[in-house]
């Protein structure tokens, strides 16, 4: 069965399991910790408390904190814990709320769910309690996906970026195109309703000049789509070269510590070695590989072969080159394979000797791992490789998600058709329809229309009790 919602003027279905049951859930990570914190939301969530804590949860004041004990159904205790209601609507999903924070360890906090779900409550879907707060208006769904995105922020930027959009900056851009274009859409349906007195309000000029204006504004939002992606990805950062270069030298000097082992001898690292590595706020995967090389050796085939596959999967490439003697054939090899517009060409052991040979390749950066120099230059170079245009500003607003980024591209192609039909001198019922079509894409942006089957891909991806 489905439900039909009326929000913001557009109706939305919802999948039964969204009607308002009270839903209860542990709301923190399974493992041992000082405490852990279970979530009841729902109508009946005060009644379903009071039942099983020891005071009196429906006289308790919204927000205040409560000391006390969960008993089993025999009366007996099951942990002392804190008790805090929140009143409906002035909690995270709008609904009555009651958080109870336990002891520790998943133990406790499943018997303590347990005993709320024997009293009344159903266990919470993932992502239920944001969902929740979707359909109650609390977030739009632009805001409760931020919710997610910083949950598994890594990087300082990826919090920012995750903030800001919870914050409301990515819904008020969508709200401003949104407003620009139902002015554009209205004077064009009062066209088609009433063609024979053309239009009133404003020349055909200038109609098309507001909606260049707003398309230009919303091509600029999809353009940032690269930015996003590279601070809410897990971006890779792989290590290739000869065997000897400086590879597991150079991931060493770039972790600042001893991660990976370092000898004279040639083949030394014979499988690939991830680590994490952050940079000017950016989180990367570090991949030190084996040396790429011909040879007969069955271990060290196979570790070649992984380094290839590194190579093609790496987002970005730090191809390493000895500075110290002349390029090999190998070397040549490696720089054909090398994609351009991924790779860093790191000249190193440049204490010894400086390159000798010209490679007509940009950027090209002089280190020394052995001696921890030109490391500082080299994560510059890793920046500017990324950022194709420089960091964006902190109050910049960027897309990160790929349902972004394909709803607005939808809008800018609806919204460029209207226009195309406006210049052609079309009968303004085309230009009227892709200006409909045009605001429903931005419209499933911050969930003022969406579909049961976007609200199920979009929670199914969060964590249980979030
Ligand atoms: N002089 C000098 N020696 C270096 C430098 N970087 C690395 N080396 C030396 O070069 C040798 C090889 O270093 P590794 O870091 O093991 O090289 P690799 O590319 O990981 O080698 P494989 O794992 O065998 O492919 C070691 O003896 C290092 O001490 C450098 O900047 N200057
Ligand atoms: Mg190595």
């Amino acid at each position: 069965m489905l439900l039909f919602v009326q929000t913001c003027e557009t109706i939305m279905h919802l999948p039964d399991y969204q009607q308002p049951a009270t839903i209860a859930a542990i709301a923190t990570a399974p493992g041992t910790g000082a405490i852990a914190i279970l979530r009841i939301s729902g109508p009946d969530s005060i009644a379903i408390a009071q039942k099983i804590f020891t005071g009196p949860v429906d006289q308790y004041a919204s927000h205040s904190a409560h000391a006390g004990h969960i008993l089993a159904h025999d009366g007996s205790i099951i942990d002392h814990v804190l008790l805090i209601p929140f009143r409906a609507p002035r909690s995270y999903t709008g609904h009555d709320t009651v958080e109870i924070h336990c002891h520790g360890g998943s133990f406790i906090a499943r018997q303590i769910l347990t005993r709320i779900l024997e009293v009344g409550a159903r266990p919470a879907l993932p992502g239920e309690f944001t969902l929740q707060a979707f359909l109650n208006g609390k977030l739009d769904l632009a805001q409760a996906e931020a919710v997610q995105m910083l949950i598994a922020s890594k990087s300082e930027l990826a919090r920012q970026s995750a903030c800001q959009q919870l914050d409301g900056a990515l819904s008020a851009h969508i709200q401003s195109f949104q407003k620009e274009l139902t002015r554009i859409a209205a004077i064009l349906e009062a066209w088609v309703d009433f063609p024979e007195e053309g239009l009133e309000f404003t020349t055909l000029d200038e109609l098309l000049l507001d909606l260049e204006k707003v398309l230009e504004s919303m091509r600029r939002l999809h353009r940032t789509f690269h930015d996003g992606k590279a601070i809410h990805s897990d971006l890779s950062l792989c290590l290739i070269g000869s065997p000897n270069v400086g590879k597991s030298s150079l991931m060493n000097a770039l972790l600042g510590k001893d991660r990976a082992i370092v000898t004279e001898i040639p083949g030394t690292t014979r499988d690939s070695l991830e680590e994490e590595l952050k940079i000017h706020g950016m989180h990367f995967r570090l991949i030190d590989t084996a040396g790429i090389r011909e040879t007969d050796e069955m271990i060290e085939q196979e570790g070649v072969r992984r380094s290839r596959q590194a190579m093609q999967q790496s987002d970005l490439i730090l191809l390493i080159l000895d500075a110290s003697r002349p390029m090999a054939p190998n070397d040549t090899e490696l720089l054909k394979l090398t994609p351009p517009e991924s790779t860093i060409i790191v000249w190193n052991k440049t204490d010894l000797a400086l390159p000798s040979t010209a490679i007509d390749r940009e950027p090209a950066v002089l280190i020394s791992a052995k001696n921890n120099q030109g490391i500082d230059a080299l994560k510059e170079a890793i920046q500017r490789k990324i950022w194709k245009n420089g960091p964006p500003s902190k109050e910049e607003v960027v897309i990160a998600s790929l349902r972004h980024f394909q709803a607005i591209e939808r809008a800018i192609e609806s919204a460029e058709s209207a226009s195309a039909a406006i210049k052609e001198n079309r009968s303004p019922e085309f230009a009227a329809f892709d200006m409909r079509t045009c605001l429903n894409h931005l419209g499933t942006i911050i969930g003022t229309n969406v579909s049961e089957d976007i609200l199920n891909s979009i929670f199914s991806q969060f964590c249980v009790g979030k």
